[in-house]
């Protein structure tokens, strides 16, 4: 891989679902060496250190059903506009979550550049909801469908007025939990999802080969991978809030992550839902380090 200067950002918000813990994600991710790891392979990395994020809880929003609505407006906010400093500065955004809802944020602050940006969503969810499908108010199973201007407005204005992404430049891989409605709004906005089930009968091979020639075919000018740790299966990444057994293997995951590098069509990342409290010994942050690792480049020879 070419020599990157990349800016890490954590962002400790566990206010998009209802499992405390996730805000320790990026401190959880940084003790396991995520710096001296990308370091070592050759790339230079500034650690902008955190988003300011509220501590605790305020009253619910009145006229949604969306949990704590304003802590999310505030910290997706905030986040969008150093993401946007950080790619206007000609360096590699690598954000740390905090619960999945930031990267409403991470995507706002992108669009500010890159106009065609083609999206990666790893994860066992699609993260697809809006307010009136989702089955449960977290904020979290909706960053995806609000970036692609679907949703509560005050999210979808996030930073700038409507839509992020087109619906049509997103891949999800790794999808096996997806909620009726959800899926019924994924085909009517005709986002690519390689399932589970696709990575079983193909391999991960065939998935991450045609998942990069869909994305060039829609002539992107970058590519986001927003990289949910439960896309993997909780054997390797039991620390996460919303575990869905019959995930994507360790290997599988650092091959598609070797195949993104390969690509070098990557051009920002994020690596999200860590939660050291449901962890085992760090295991999952660990992985999460090694992930990058095979993102940035590493060599096993
Ligand atoms: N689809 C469900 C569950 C969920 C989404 N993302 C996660 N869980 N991590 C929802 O609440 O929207
Ligand atoms: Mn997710
Ligand atoms: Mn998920």
């Amino acid at each position: 891989m070419q020599h990157l200067n990349i800016s890490l950002i954590g962002v400790p918000l566990d206010f998009g679902q209802s499992r405390r813990g996730v805000d320790m994600g990026p401190s959880a991710i940084r003790y396991a060496g995520a710096v001296g790891r990308i370091e070592s392979i050759g790339h230079q990395v500034t650690d902008e250190g955190d988003v300011q994020v509220s501590a605790v809880e305020r009253k619910k929003h009145s006229d949604t059903n969306l949990k704590n609505l304003d802590e999310v407006i505030q910290a997706t906010t905030e986040l969008a506009r150093k993401v946007a400093e950080v790619v206007d500065a000609g360096r590699f955004p690598l954000v740390l979550g905090g619960d999945h809802s930031i990267a409403i944020g991470t995507l706002a602050g992108l669009s500010e550049k890159y106009k065609n940006l083609g999206v990666i969503w790893y994860d066992a969810h699609a993260d697809f909801n809006t307010a009136e499908t989702s089955p449960s108010g977290n904020i979290h199973g909706m960053p995806l469908a609000v970036s692609v201007g679907l949703g509560h407005e005050s999210l979808v204005n996030i930073h700038s007025e409507g839509q992020k992404v087109k619906p049509k430049n997103v891949v999800i891989i790794g999808a096996r939990s997806v909620d009726p409605e959800e899926r019924q709004l994924l085909k009517e906005q005709g986002v690519k999802v390689f399932t589970m089930h696709e990575i079983d009968r193909y391999g991960m091979t065939s998935v991450m080969e045609d998942a990069l020639a869909y994305l060039r075919s829609r002539d992107v000018d970058g590519v986001h991978l927003s990289l949910d740790l439960d896309g993997l299966d909780p054997l390797y990444t039991p620390g996460v809030g919303t575990p869905v057994p019959g995930g994507i293997s360790y290997r599988e995951s650092h091959l598609a992550m070797e195949m993104l590098e390969d690509s070098g069509m990557i051009t920002s990342a994020e690596f999200v839902e860590v939660n050291p409290i449901l962890d085992e010994k760090n295991k999952t942050a660990d992985v999460a380090v090694g992930l990058m690792g095979s993102l940035f480049g590493e060599k096993l020879i």
